[in-house]
């Protein structure tokens, strides 16, 4: 049995979001207003078929696909770019690769005792962030 992600997931902590929202090109407005938030994620899984809905106060995001299935991604509301995504289990983890303009991106997620983690890859920069279920 893989790893069951569904659920509502608050945001607690985050670490060097700063580093990853500069390594993608987004302004310092938008930085200072971003590491504000306090976004919830909401996870629909079935089976290989997911959805993850990033809402916040600010911007939201919707993606959804299924496991191993390479789509595109517009990442509207974030930085705008384009790229091929793929995501796949590594054990208990999904594991997003973002292929486009920027190297080294993608984002992984897993789960810790009752936490969520999402380590947030672009360039040189890691981010990662722990929620909890609401
Ligand atoms: O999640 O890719 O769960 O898509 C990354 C923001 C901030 C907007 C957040 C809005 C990158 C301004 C989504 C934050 C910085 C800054 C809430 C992370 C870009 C713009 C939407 C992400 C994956 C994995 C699913």
């Amino acid at each position: 049995m893989p790893a069951d992600f569904n659920g509502t997931w608050n945001l607690v902590s985050s670490e060097n979001f700063e580093g990853y929202m500069v390594a993608l090109g987004i302004d310092f407005a938008t930085r200072k207003i971003a590491k504000m938030l306090k976004p919830q994620k909401v996870f629909k899984q079935d089976g290989d078929s997911f959805s993850i809905s990033t809402t916040s106060t600010f911007r939201s995001y919707l993606v959804e696909f299924r496991i191993g299935e390479e789509f595109e991604e517009d990442n509207k509301g974030l930085d705008n770019r384009k790229c091929k995504s793929v995501v796949n289990w590594d054990g208990d983890k999904i594991v997003c690769v973002q292929t486009g303009e920027k190297k080294n991106r993608g984002w992984t997620h897993w789960i810790e005792g009752d936490d969520l983690y999402l380590e947030l890859r672009c360039e040189d920069q890691v981010s990662t962030q722990v929620f909890k279920r609401a």
